[in-house]
């Protein structure tokens, strides 16, 4: 049986030399260098190329390199693949410091200072009133993310696809449960994972719903909204903001209008960033359970594509 790392777009010296440290008995293969893709059984991936999933027969186990799975075709996997991936409570902690830290810049407008400061304006304002934030998907980040904004004077509600019961969230599920979830909120986050039915969810008339000064917190994936209908949203005064850590194309082109909007807030795909110190454990763990046919920890439901 042989392990394949494919992870693309990142320099992976150190997590070679940490996992073989792990498994020092096991031979890893880093993409592009292994010419006996039949004989893998168990792949370490993130954003790893198309082609590549067509060309292992004898496929175990796939392990993604992060807490989403929406880089891994699930439906073209041999049959009976297990999925996993990474659950880290420190990962959980970071996010939900980003998404506060964002929350709490936008009640205070520091903004809009920051703008002022660029002309040399004095212009004192009361901070924002509104705290009804919104947290779209209460997995392991968004539960995180809305337990922490409640332990900061925010008014907490939640939405996922089962129906759920947390302490000081309000808790809603279901399309048929969307539009009241969203009704008049002052924070929107989306931490959904991205399958065919989160698609596409941040649009015009999910906007509608929430308040005029709404700030959009995207955290997820780039497909979970509708750019064209943010900007539109934007330049109607239908939304107050959006901090954007996700993009359809990363890294985001150049030209692209979100890099320049005095309402947008960019940030490269930072919110919480996978911990080698904290992961490798995992993930050789999960290798040796590959090996023994010992439960794989963190598998996905693939029929449900999380
Ligand atoms: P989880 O799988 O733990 O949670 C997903 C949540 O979304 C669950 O509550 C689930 O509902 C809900 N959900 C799924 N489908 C639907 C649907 N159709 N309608 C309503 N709710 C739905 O995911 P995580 O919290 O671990 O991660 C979320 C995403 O965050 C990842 O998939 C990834 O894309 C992104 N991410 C971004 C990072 C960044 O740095 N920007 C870092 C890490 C992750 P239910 O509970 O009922 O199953
Ligand atoms: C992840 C990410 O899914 O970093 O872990 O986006």
């Amino acid at each position: 049986m042989s392990v394949l790392v494919c992870i693309t777009g990142r320099n992976n010296e150190k997590l070679m030399a940490k996992l073989q440290d792990a498994l020092p008995d096991v031979e890893l293969k880093l993409w592009p260098h292994c010419d006996d893709l039949e004989s893998v059984k168990f792949v370490l991936a993130w954003k790893a190329p198309q082609e590549l999933w067509q060309k292992l027969p004898n496929l175990k186990v796939v392990q993604s390199f992060g807490a989403g799975v929406d880089g891994i075709p699930m439906s073209i996997l041999p049959s009976g693949t297990v999925v996993a991936r990474i659950i880290d409570p420190q990962l959980s902690d970071d996010m939900a410091e980003y998404v506060l830290s964002h929350a709490l810049a936008h009640k205070l407008r520091h903004q809009n200072y920051c703008a002022e400061q660029a002309k040399k304006n004095w212009k004192p304002r009361r901070a924002r009133k509104g705290v009804t934030a919104g947290v779209l998907g209460l997995g392991e980040l968004g539960k995180a993310v809305a337990q922490r904004l409640s332990d900061n004077g925010f008014t907490v509600r939640g939405w996922s696809r089962s129906a759920k019961q947390l302490d000081d969230i309000a808790c809603y599920y279901g399309e048929a449960q969307l539009a009241s979830f969203a009704s008049g909120l002052d924070y929107l986050v989306c931490l959904l994972p991205l399958t065919d039915s989160t698609h596409g969810v941040l649009n015009r008339q999910l906007f509608q719903n929430v308040s005029n000064d709404c700030l959009l917190i995207n955290v997820a994936r780039g497909q979970h909204l509708n750019e064209q209908d943010l900007i539109d949203a934007l330049n109607e005064q239908e939304l107050g903001g959006a901090v954007l850590d996700v993009f359809t194309t990363e890294p985001l082109p150049e030209k692209h209008v979100f890099w320049s909007h005095p309402k947008v807030t960019v940030t490269p795909h930072i919110a919480a960033v996978t911990n080698l110190d904290t992961v490798v454990a995992q993930i050789a763990g999960n290798i040796r359970a590959c090996f023994t046919g010992a439960p794989i920890k963190n598998g996905v439901d693939v029929t449900q594509g999380y």
